[in-house]
């Protein structure tokens, strides 16, 4: 880690953490919340590592006031969490709950009490189980039902929230949720899975509308990206590095931002009008970072047209991901570069590191190696908006450790330390260190 001063950035750049629903909230059941698809997942034996589930995760649901205190204590302009559609429309369809939107209401007036901008991301992979059973985002309705819904939060929260995210990662919901079933709702359908991505575009395109129509807040689509690293120099480990480039980064982006479905990627299945609604113009595009991907030509009759092959030579996190903190400043550069005009202002939505934080005899837990990949990746941004891309904001993966996935709480990526037997919050060195990043503004 540099030890000269870290560089200021651009008046009303926007500060913040981020969180999702299902990872922290808990509350399973609570006020005629329905199962989601990664209840029944995580409720599935074998699926998650620790074979734990997000029933009671950091029971936010019982304890934002607490956590609201805490972004206040960091000081932050901006809080990023996700709304679970299951609370709102436990059907995945009809009237909303009240009760469901009462929880973010209340969430949002804390927020906008502690000066902290709400910033609603409205799908993080929590599909209501009942539209799972019709098809879910194999289901082209999905995407109609998802704009309802939309309309549903807006119409209640549409004069509060300052920043709506339509969809969180939709490239990691299809390929881990529906290629290789590592997510929910486990589907191993491989490249078959491609109309989970045009139907989650279609959904992205008309909850846009839906929320313009209520709602006067910009939109985003928090994508996540990685920049290949080609290992190997002949024209097939080029042709893999496109292949996979073609579906980590520009998959998702090409349509979004006005170019239609890159080569290869035909048998989408697109009607009429589909790539109007799908490009309809964006205020923000949210950009998750973590690490740049190792690509090499697979072997002979492999199912997949690239190899990926862990990256060497780098620190590595506690989930063994690589730290390239230069591959954020190459990634941001890359869009810039790309879609030109047609690219709007960026924030990243996501950008931290898990490590396996443990509180030391005193209680404090000192997470050194945080502070480096954060402090690394904020000047990686701050470099490139030197070079000309328009970065708006930055936000920290996580506030909170929390429930990682298919790995449980093996994983903790929080600025606060979360003991899951008690619930006690204990912040890091790390959330000092970005209170004082943050009061820099
Ligand atoms: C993101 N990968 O997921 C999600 O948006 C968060 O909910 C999650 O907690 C965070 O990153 C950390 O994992 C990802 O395999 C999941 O490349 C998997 C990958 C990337 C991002």
């Amino acid at each position: 880690m540099t030890t000269a001063p870290m560089p200021a950035f651009p008046a009303g750049f926007r500060w913040g953490v981020s969180t999702s629903a299902y990872q922290i909230e808990g509350g399973a059941d609570a006020d005629g919340r329905g199962p989601s698809i990664w209840d029944t997942f995580a409720h599935t034996p074998g699926r998650i590592v620790d074979g734990s589930t997000g029933d009671v995760a950091c029971d936010h649901y019982h304890r934002h006031g607490e956590d609201v205190a805490l972004m206040a204590g960091l000081g932050i302009s901006a809080y990023r969490f996700s709304i679970a559609w299951p609370r709102v429309q436990p059907g995945g369809t009809g009237a909303a709950n009240p009760a469901g939107l009462d929880f973010y209401d209340r969430l949002v007036d804390d927020l906008l009490a502690a000066g902290i901008d709400p910033v609603a991301t409205l799908f993080h992979w929590d599909l209501p189980q009942p539209l799972e059973d019709a098809g879910g985002w194999l289901n082209r309705d999905t995407a109609h039902r998802f704009a309802e819904y939309a309309d549903l939060v807006a119409a209640r929260l549409g004069d509060r929230v300052k920043l709506w995210i339509t969809l969180n990662e939709p490239f990691i919901h299809m390929s881990l949720g529906h290629g290789t079933g590592v997510h929910a709702p486990g589907r191993f359908l491989l490249f078959d899975a491609l109309p989970v991505a045009h139907h989650q575009l279609l959904g992205h395109g008309l909850a846009v509308a839906a929320l313009r129509a209520r709602s006067t807040s910009g939109v985003a689509i928090a994508n996540n990206y990685s920049p290949v690293r080609l290992l190997g120099g002949t024209d097939a480990d080029r042709a893999a590095g496109a292949a996979y480039d073609a579906l980590h980064n520009r998959l998702f982006t090409d349509p979004l931002l006005g170019r239609g479905y890159p080569p290869g990627f035909e048998d989408a299945p697109v009607r009429d009008g589909d790539l109007d609604i799908i490009a309809a113009p964006i205020d923000v595009l949210g950009v998750n970072y973590y690490n740049p991907t190792g690509i090499r030509a697979p072997e002979e009759g492999a199912p997949l047209p690239f190899e990926m092959v862990p990256l060497e030579g780098y620190p590595r996190t506690g989930f063994d991901w690589p730290v390239v903190p230069e591959g954020l400043r190459e990634l941001l550069t890359w869009l810039h570069d790309t879609y030109g005009e047609a690219l709007p202002p960026i924030q990243i939505t996501e950008s931290g590191c898990a490590y396996d934080d443990v509180p030391d005899a005193d209680g404090r837990v000192h997470d050194p190696e945080r502070i480096a990949y954060l402090d690394g990746h904020l000047r990686a941004v701050r470099a490139a908006i030197d070079d000309g891309v328009d970065v708006t904001g930055y936000f920290v993966w996580s506030l909170l450790d929390n429930w990682e996935w298919a790995e449980g709480f093996t994983k903790r990526f929080g600025l606060v330390h979360v003991d899951f037997d008690t619930q006690v919050r204990t912040p890091k060195s790390s959330y000092a260190w970005y209170r004082d990043q943050v009061g820099r503004r």
